[in-house]
């Protein structure tokens, strides 16, 4: 067992999973159950992790299986500038109750996580930390899953990844957010910025088609049937060459997760969406303090 003393909170881990989150949880019995959900890039500790939305989430669904595909919490950003609000900690407090309620929970750190990397083969509060893992779908896939950043190297010629994390992706990334503080004044749905430039800035639809490709062909040689992955913040599936490719999106505009039904099918959730239909649906209660 090792004892992580990095994390940024007080205390030992099982105090602390038996203390109260500051948001209250909604009723576990309520959620939607899946067979796996995979999340990454909530990168915690920054102003970009939209951790309002990552809540709601957890508090809307449960699996059996859960992968945090890395860039969980952002070791960059703290270390230039410490930012944990109290809806950070919730976060953090909620997978490692999942875990602690027997969900079996798999941690996968990423580039901006690498310190946890150190830990790979450990546990600590009922999580797993791996380098990467092989998953298998309820109808008999084998799924490769990483973070991403491996494919770097290769991938690094193209400008897109280059400018994660520097002025103009953060000045985007506090645009983002402006606009959505400013929607959610007008009671309008959440709106991602970076989707529709991503979408438009031809270097960008490159850049992510190019590592999507790098990594399926990957995969392939590593003879799976299909990859999972994220670091990239683009929510996708596609077929390549006879792999499926899948990227889980990120917590930071996207918020997006990749779920598996207990059939084996896969769908990506794109939350934003998912919340917009609870709103519209009066059958369902809006009030998440319902519990
Ligand atoms: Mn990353």
């Amino acid at each position: 067992m090792a004892t992580i003393t990095r994390l940024p909170f007080d205390g030992e881990l099982a105090d602390f999973v038996t203390s109260q989150p500051a948001v209250p949880e909604r009723t576990v019995g309520e959620r939607n159950q899946y067979r796996t959900i995979w999340i990454s890039d909530i990168h915690l500790g920054t102003r970009g992790c939209n951790a309002g939305m990552l809540i709601d989430f957890l508090d809307h669904v449960d699996s059996e299986t859960m992968y945090l595909v890395g860039d969980i919490i952002d070791g960059w950003k703290m270390r230039r500038k410490f930012y944990w609000p109290e809806a950070h900690n919730d976060i953090v407090w909620r997978l490692l109750k999942r875990a602690k309620r027997g969900t079996r929970m798999i941690y996968i750190p990423g580039n901006h996580d690498e310190m946890f990397r150190q830990f790979t083969g450990l546990h600590f509060g009922g999580v797993e930390i791996v380098r990467r893992a092989i998953h298998e779908t309820a109808d008999g896939r084998r799924l490769l899953v990483l973070h991403g950043d491996e494919f770097d190297a290769i991938t690094l010629s193209h400008k897109w990844l280059a400018h994660l994390g520097d002025v103009a992706y953060e000045g985007m990334m506090t645009l983002n957010r402006w606009v959505n503080a400013w929607r959610r004044t007008f009671n309008m749905p959440y709106w991602s910025l970076s989707k529709h430039a991503k979408a438009k800035v031809k270097n960008a639809v490159e850049f992510i088609s190019n590592f999507e490709e790098i990594v399926a062909k990957a995969a392939g040689a590593r003879g799976v049937d299909g990859v999972i992955a994220g670091h990239i913040h683009t929510a996708d599936y596609r077929r390549i060459d006879g792999i499926d490719y899948y990227n889980d999106g990120d917590w930071v505009e996207g918020c997006t997760a990749l779920v598996e039904h207990f059939d084996g099918r896969m769908e990506i959730l794109h939350w934003a969406d998912e919340m917009a239909k609870r709103d519209a649906d009066p059958a369902v209660p809006a009030d998440r303090a319902a519990a």
